[in-house]
């Protein structure tokens, strides 16, 4: 096992990090900007170094500076956490070159799967369902033009280089399509430097669910169920739940099936997820497949009970998986609400500031909250709005939503704006507690209709 990790991130990532060093006995080594300086993750860990200035360019995303801090301070391993540098093949070779370990998988599989067509391309080999569209990367429009006349309208156009939602277009009439893809196209160009683009059909509705993986060095791979994570806007999710409200018991075993087949196929290793669209009729399709920790990892861990941030660095010390498929039970059911300091009231514009009181829910079973949040803490402009992960686990549906209701209810958080709110009025929605709601409903539906009775109150 790693005697001295370097944690890579910043706010509740990097806290939820370093907590599981800490019970796993191993030293930590924050990094931090200056915009950084007094925040939690710094303070928790047993040594911390400044990487840089606030801007993220700078610090966050300066591979020589944490590589740096890394060898300095002795680390032998890198978690890297979420965004930043987390899905970045050339920070994961940097890694290797120092001889550091990167707490993630291979790097080549970090660029096959980044490669959004080439992981369609080997979905299908592995008899995982894609949904139909282009089997090769396009530049040119006229191919576009071909792809629509073969499959029919309408299509998404996605970049080769994207994921979540970048450099992405949805087209319904052919007089769009041209101005459409050029677009998308420039998108992908500005923020990839990579214009090659490819084609689906729309699978509308549809639900956003995503599948845990776990796998070692030596072949094992498990899944660790599903989520529900189809509440969304601008391509961030909000409240995330496990297991899914509306999959049926068939559906749900054989998309966690295709998950593992997807994983073994591309000789993954460490924790990664499998995204899928599901449609009405439950048919469902391989959307894209991140290797890196996600954000909603927690709903996954309160229904197996097993910690995914210990079992990846576990993983990435040589150890093999400590549970097998069989071992793993689902029990109960978990929701994440996020917290964001943002005003829902001003189209959702971040409102970072000073934290000048706050009460964090602790108390009663079945909950947990992840945060680097503290009374007197700063919410600096620079960096993600997310404050904070409220995490509920109930026997029952129902009772992880009423168990959330009482925790938000307890919560204050005053000096900036956040959508606590709105997640309170979000579990009373109609569209939320039938659990048929689809990628849509929350922009399309619930926003509206929220809006609306917040202007009748006043
Ligand atoms: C789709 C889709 C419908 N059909 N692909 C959104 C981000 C990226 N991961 C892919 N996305 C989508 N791909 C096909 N063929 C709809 C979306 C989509 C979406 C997916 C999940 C959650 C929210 C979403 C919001 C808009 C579009």
């Amino acid at each position: 096992m790693f005697q001295k990790i370097l944690i890579a991130n910043r706010g509740e990532i990097a806290v939820r990090i370093i907590r599981a060093c800490q019970e796993l006995n191993i030293k930590t080594v924050a990094v931090y900007s200056t915009a950084d300086k007094d925040a939690l993750h710094m303070q928790l860990a047993d040594e911390a170094v400044c990487i840089g200035p606030s801007k993220a360019n700078e610090s966050y995303l300066n591979i020589h500076n944490i590589l740096s801090a890394a060898v300095l301070t002795g680390a032998e391993a890198i978690h890297p956490g979420f965004g930043f540098l987390s899905e970045n093949s050339t920070f994961a070779a940097m890694c290797e070159e120092v001889n550091v370990a990167f707490i993630g998988p291979k790097k080549e599989v970090i660029d096959q799967m980044g490669n959004k067509s080439n992981a369609r391309d080997m979905m299908k080999k592995a008899n995982v369902p894609v949904v139909p569209g282009s089997d090769r990367s396009i530049t040119l429009f006229e191919d576009v033009k071909k792809m629509v006349d073969d499959i029919g309208l309408p299509v998404i156009i996605k970049a080769v280089a994207g994921g979540g939602g970048k450099g992405m277009r949805m087209v319904f009439e052919e007089k769009e399509l041209e101005a459409k893809f050029l677009q998308a196209q420039s998108e992908s160009k500005a923020a990839f430097n990579d214009d090659r683009m490819y084609v689906e059909r729309i699978i509308t509705p549809a639900k956003h669910i995503e599948v845990q993986i776990l796998a070692d060095h030596y072949g094992n791979v498990i899944h660790l169920g599903e989520r529900d994570c189809s509440l969304q806007r601008n391509h961030q999710k909000i409240l995330e739940e496990a297991p899914s409200p509306s999959l049926t018991v068939k559906t749900r075993q054989r998309i966690c099936q295709s998950a593992v087949a997807a994983a073994e196929t591309v000789g993954y290793e460490n924790a990664g997820t499998i995204e899928f669209l599901v449609d009405t009729d439950e048919n469902f399709y391989f959307m894209e497949m991140n290797t890196r920790i996600q954000v909603e990892h927690p709903i996954t861990e309160m229904i197996t009970g097993i910690d995914i941030v210990k079992e990846q660095i576990k993983i990435a010390s040589g150890e093999r998986l400590s549970v097998s498929q069989d071992d793993v039970n689902l029990t109960g059911h978990a929701i994440e609400c996020r917290i964001n300091a943002e005003n829902p009231l001003f189209n959702f514009a971040p409102s970072p500031g000073n934290i000048e009181f706050l009460n964090i829910p602790s108390g009663g079973l079945g909950l947990r909250v992840d945060t680097a949040m503290f009374a007197g803490a700063v919410i600096p402009p620079f960096y993600d709005a997310m404050v904070a992960k409220v995490i509920t686990h109930g026997n029952t549906r129902d009772e992880a939503i009423n168990k959330m209701n009482r925790a938000l209810n307890e919560m204050v958080i005053e000096g900036i704006q956040t959508n606590l709110d709105f997640h309170i009025d979000l579990l009373e929605n109609e569209s939320f507690q039938d659990g048929k709601y689809t990628t849509d409903t929350l922009t399309q539906k619930i926003i509206p209709s929220w809006l609306k009775t917040k202007e009748a109150n006043g």
